[in-house]
């Protein structure tokens, strides 16, 4: 461990010290050029946020109900793969982590632990309670999907987000360049058959994950298999992947129980925009039919405050996580967590948002009138 970090990129910087190389390439990289990593970013500076002053903010109310799930505050962990080579103990130290500080976590189906060890570790932890999502890819294999959801269903997961945005894997050209692959002695854990193995192999000018998700994924999914997936599963059901309005209402007209903005950390298609930019489309699309949530860039507190104000129920938040376990494991995602938390707190005190305010923040195309904002 280093100096004191006090932002999310003391974390990345010490993350990018103590990763191997095509470790921290493969998390941190976008697709292409990366012009939508940099935007997701960039998207939070060209909003500013207006408060209101003398309004007793000395008990500001970050907890929020996220899927009928009572959370202490509205940021939670994104699914990421393979979480196992950013620390040895990978997804299992991110759930007591998440646990600990009683926030939601959305567990990648291509984790480097088991779907029933990932709930053995948050149920075990003493800490103040988080939640369990199950993140769904739909493969060819249907029953091999559904399998999954079923041993989610069974050992207490209370949602699944399917994610949308991934017929074929986007162009990352570091992966491709350093032939990411698994270390050996880690696998997909869910998966016990041989097929879906991530396996070493030639892949030519490729990446092996791009190979691995051309096998897997079947790119001939559409709104039908929403309505099947729904049929299958007592589970409410979470679109992952969506950026604009249309898209969203035809989400809700399939019935599903949210939303979540998201164009998969800029690393598929390259050019879209920032999930922030379509965010406030999205939620005016739904009319409040169904909760709207982002990801994307969100670095810190203000950034949280800001996709707050423009109508998300709550935020997820992917690569920084992954550099709190690079750093030091759980302790390393709760402090970062933690770090989110305070700064969030501070930018609601600061902006003049108080328990007792309706939720009617005002704003025009730049400036965020957030005195009125209510995140409960
Ligand atoms: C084993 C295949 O969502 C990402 C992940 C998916 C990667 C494919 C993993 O890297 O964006």
């Amino acid at each position: 461990m280093s100096g004191q970090r006090v932002c999310v990129s003391d974390f990345e910087e010490e993350a990018r010290r103590v990763l191997p190389k095509a470790v921290y390439d493969y998390y941190r990289s976008g697709a292409d050029e990366q012009n939508t990593l940099a935007d997701n970013v960039t998207a939070f500076n060209r909003w500013y946020l207006v408060p209101r002053v003398l309004r007793d903010v000395s008990a500001v109310d970050l907890r929020v109900s996220v899927l009928g799930q009572k959370l202490s505050m509205p940021v939670c962990v994104a699914a990421t793969a393979m979480q196992r080579i950013a620390h040895p103990e990978g997804e299992t130290a991110t759930a007591r982590a998440c646990a600990a500080v009683g926030t939601g976590m959305m567990l990648s189906s291509w984790a480097t632990s088991t779907i029933e060890e990932v709930m053995s570790a948050m149920t075990a932890s003493l800490g103040a309670g988080g939640v369990l999502w199950l993140q769904l890819y739909i493969y060819k294999d249907r029953e091999l999907t559904l399998s999954l959801v079923r041993r989610a269903e069974e050992v207490g997961y209370k949602a699944i987000f399917v994610t949308v945005d991934t017929p074929y894997l986007g162009r990352r050209w570091d992966d491709m360049r350093n032939r990411f692959k698994l270390p050996p002695h880690l696998s997909l854990s869910n998966f016990s058959t041989a097929s879906l193995a991530f396996a070493e192999g030639n892949y030519g000018n490729d990446s092996g994950l791009a190979v691995y998700v051309a096998k897997a994924i079947d790119p001939t999914l559409c709104w039908d298999d929403i309505a099947w997936l729904k049929q299958h599963t007592r589970l409410p059901v979470i679109v992952k992947g969506i950026l604009n309005g249309e898209d969203a209402v035809q989400a809700v007209n399939y019935g599903v129980n949210g939303i979540l903005v998201s164009n998969h950390g800029a690393r598929q298609l390259d050019g879209v925009p920032a999930t922030l930019d379509v965010l406030e489309e999205v939620v005016q699309a739904v009319q409040g039919r169904c909760d709207v949530y982002m990801d994307g860039g969100v670095r810190r507190g203000t950034d949280v405050l800001k996709a707050l104000a423009l109508g998300a129920k709550a935020v997820f938040i992917g690569r920084p996580v992954l550099w709190g376990l690079a750093c030091q494991g759980e302790q390393g995602v709760i402090e970062l967590l933690e770090l989110l938390k305070e700064e969030l707190r501070l930018a609601m005190a600061l902006s003049g948002n108080t328990p007792t305010h309706t939720h009617t923040h005002t704003h025009t195309h730049t400036h965020i009138y957030t005195g009125t904002l209510q995140c409960v």
